[in-house]
């Protein structure tokens, strides 16, 4: 019997082969949860967005989506899954673990020469990728790389990307992306070249990874562009000459002296360390169909070879294109390319949840209102080992309940190693056929690699040139001083707020992976202890109060690495924790550690300088849920701080969590609020 595959896909598609935990993140009108895709057992991020929230912005998603179906590189976050309801629109993403490089800038307060060497090459590779494809991404910046779990980066939001009918040489008129990474010739809402735009965002980022900060910025939109318009920045003293020039060779206002990203694959710079250019072709090419995977999904759909890749070829991007492609990430990383077989899937049931959830009850999540409750308890002693602050004891007892996708280097001993690469007799049958016409298909895969091919079309596409966008700043504020409570006293305070108002004043390629930490591995040590790094300041260019920013900048630049923006489940034993006292975590690079041994007073403190700031919370025990709001009342960021105990060393640590707002204005703020609070 065919694979159903109707149309429209409905929610409870979603539910069916996914299961759906806590929300990440958020970014525009989507909301980002982590997921689990319950065949293969691998941890996917869930970009959930509303249609009727979409209004104009449809044909953003839409755009979106059809060019991550056509962009598969290993710097880019793979698509795995879209599944459209009439009322929401979900894509299935690759999961991030290492949260956006943003972030881990900032805890790290800037990136030493060799560490940003490393992320630009990745960054450079992406982008020429994404060139060669016909694409400009027209929205570079930190906040669009995400680290992965083995720390290489992977760009996301292509909403903004343009494919100009007439090929990338062909210009383009819409002002869009960051302003702070805008080019010059874009703010000016001339017409201009998507890919010499991507260039100079390029340059701005590669200033901030080296500088912790940004060449362009002021609060005020129009000296914002003024700078941009000029084109000229400081140079700190730390930048090296080769950084300076190169730097100065990106951000050059005339676009036709700016270097090329083909001139920058192979730049002295860039070289350096390596003496090899960026390899930027694709390495997982969509032509390429893996015979391995195809043999485990024909297994699983009880279906030939040949059906199958005629299946996976179509690329509907629907569970099967979903299941290929996690499968061919378990194999691109050393896991086995198995599928969980419990209950065993059909052709016309492929439908995993059979029988698997049926203690969706077990789990209850953070008090994440909307977060659809589910899972069973092998998803939840996953995560748990993913949360490097729930300690061991919980996971036990749970592990041997239901059959998981084990690694092979991992298993004690022969007898297990076995039992997990089970032989059936279908898969048996399958894979005998498999190694005959491997060798076959083998000769055939050259041929089919069709990736890397410049796109060149006739038509030139003009856009609309909308009104520069501003950011939000507001005036308003509730002053409400010196609320103390304790985490019983839950407590919700109303603020009107500004950023401004209440910001800080007014694949590997060779070696150089030192910064190829594991998973779990930190620089905590380098953080912690390092004298130059901990007395190292940020310097906000265009203000003043340099005193004051200086302590701000050691707020962020505490210990970093772990796990970001992570599960919070709460069994009842968690949440009878929450009641007693504070998380007790690990060290991780969005915790500021505050040298202070009593939480309930860190709490106090920060719940009384919130006002001031003019942000509005909602306190749960020891997390304050913030956010700020323009003239308008809507709502420009939205942030989470929680005050935790650490292990070593023992002292009060407060974790930071963006989830929505821009992200050097989120930075500036909660520096200014945990310097302010005296922490
Ligand atoms: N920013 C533009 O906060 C503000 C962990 C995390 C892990 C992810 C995988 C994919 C995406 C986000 C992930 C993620 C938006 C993703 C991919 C695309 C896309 C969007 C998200 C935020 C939204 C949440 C993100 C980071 C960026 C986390 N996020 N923590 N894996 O369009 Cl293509 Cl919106």
């Amino acid at each position: 019997m065919p694979v159903e595959r109707t149309e429209p896909r409905r929610a409870d598609e979603l539910h069916k082969y996914y299961e759906v935990h806590e929300t990440i993140g958020t970014g525009g009108f989507a909301k980002v949860k982590l997921g689990r895709h319950i065949l293969t057992g691998e941890k996917v991020a869930i970009k959930i967005m509303q249609k009727k929230d979409l209004g104009d912005d449809l044909p953003r998603v839409k755009v979106e989506i059809e060019a991550m179906k056509n962009l598969s590189h290993q710097h880019i976050c793979r698509l795995y899954q879209v599944i459209e309801s009439s009322t929401q629109i979900f894509m299935i993403l690759e999961y991030c673990p290492g949260g956006e490089l943003f972030d881990y800038i900032i805890a790290k307060d800037r990136l030493s020469e060799e560490e940003t060497r490393v992320f630009f090459r990745q960054i450079v590779s992406a982008m020429a990728y994404v060139h060669s494809q016909g694409y400009a991404h027209r929205d570079l910046k930190p906040e669009n790389l995400l680290i992965d779990g083995d720390h290489n980066l992977k760009l996301i939001d292509f909403g903004l990307c343009a494919k100009p009918k007439g090929g990338l040489g062909y210009e383009l008129m819409t002002c869009c992306g960051s302003p702070a990474y805008a080019a010059p010739e874009l703010i000016q809402g001339k017409a201009y070249i998507g890919s010499e735009a991507d260039v100079w965002s390029m340059g701005v980022l590669l200033f901030a990874l080296l500088c912790g900060y940004l060449p362009f910025d002021d609060d005020n939109c129009m000296v914002l562009y003024r700078k941009i318009s000029r084109g000229t920045y400081d140079n700190p003293p730390w930048l090296s000459p080769g950084s300076v020039l190169l730097l100065n060779q990106m951000m050059q206002v005339d676009p036709k002296l700016r270097l090329a990203v083909r001139q920058l694959l192979e730049h002295p710079w860039v070289m350096k360390d390596y003496n090899t250019p960026v390899e930027w072709y694709s390495k997982q090419p969509l032509g390429h169909i893996d015979e391995d995977c195809i043999t485990e999904l024909a297994v699983n759909l009880k279906r030939s070879r040949e059906s199958t890749t005629a299946l996976v070829k179509e690329w509907r991007y629907d569970h099967i294109t979903a299941t290929y492609l996690l499968l061919l990430s378990m194999k691109q990383r050393g896991k086995p390319v198995r599928l969980n077989t419990e209950p065993r899937v059909t052709e016309d049931d492929f439908s995993p949840l059979h029988g698997r959830l049926q203690n969706k009850e077990a789990l209850h999540y953070a008090d994440d209102d909307d977060a659809v409750i589910l899972g069973s308890l092998d998803l939840c002693s996953d995560f748990i080992d993913d949360c490097p602050w729930v300690s061991r004891h919980t996971t036990q007892g749970v592990r041997g309940e239901t059959e998981r996708i084990i690694d092979d280097k991992k298993l004690a001993s022969p007898l297990e190693k076995k039992r997990c690469n089970r032989s059936t007799p279908e898969r048996r049958k399958v894979t005998a056929q498999h190694h005959q016409d491997r060798r076959h298909k083998e000769r055939q895969q050259a041929s089919e690699n069709k990736e890397n091919v410049a796109q060149q079309d006739k038509d030139v596409e003009i856009f609309a040139l909308p009104p520069p966008r501003t950011p939000a700043s507001s005036k308003k504020s509730t002053h409400l001083k010196n609320v103390l409570t304790t985490p019983s006293q839950n407590v919700s305070i109303g603020g009107k707020s500004t950023p401004k108002a209440a910001g800080a004043s007014d694949s590997k390629e060779p070696v150089k992976r030192k910064a190829a930490e594991s998973k779990e591995s930190t620089n905590i040590d380098i953080l912690a202890f390092s004298p130059e790094r901990r007395s190292r300041s940020l310097d906000f260019p265009g203000s003043g109060d340099s005193g004051r920013k200086r302590r701000a900048g050691r707020v962020f630049g505490s210990l970093e690495r772990g796990l970001d923006k992570v599960i919070t489940m709460l069994t009842p034993s968690k949440r009878r924790a929450q009641r007693d006292g504070p998380r007790k975590i690990k060290a991780q690079y969005n915790v500021t550690l505050t040298g202070q041994t009593n939480p309930d007073q860190v709490l106090n403190q920060i719940l009384s300088i919130l006002p001031e700031k003019n942000v509005d919370f909602r306190q749960k025990g020891y997390t304050v849920k913030c956010k700020t709001l323009d003239d308008f009342g809507k709502v420009t960021m939205v942030f989470e701080l929680e005050v935790c105990q650490l292990h070593r060393p023992e002292v009060v640590g407060v974790r930071r969590q963006r989830l929505k707002g821009d992200a050097w204005v989120y930075k500036h703020l909660v520096e200014d609020i945990l310097s302010t609070s005296c922490i």
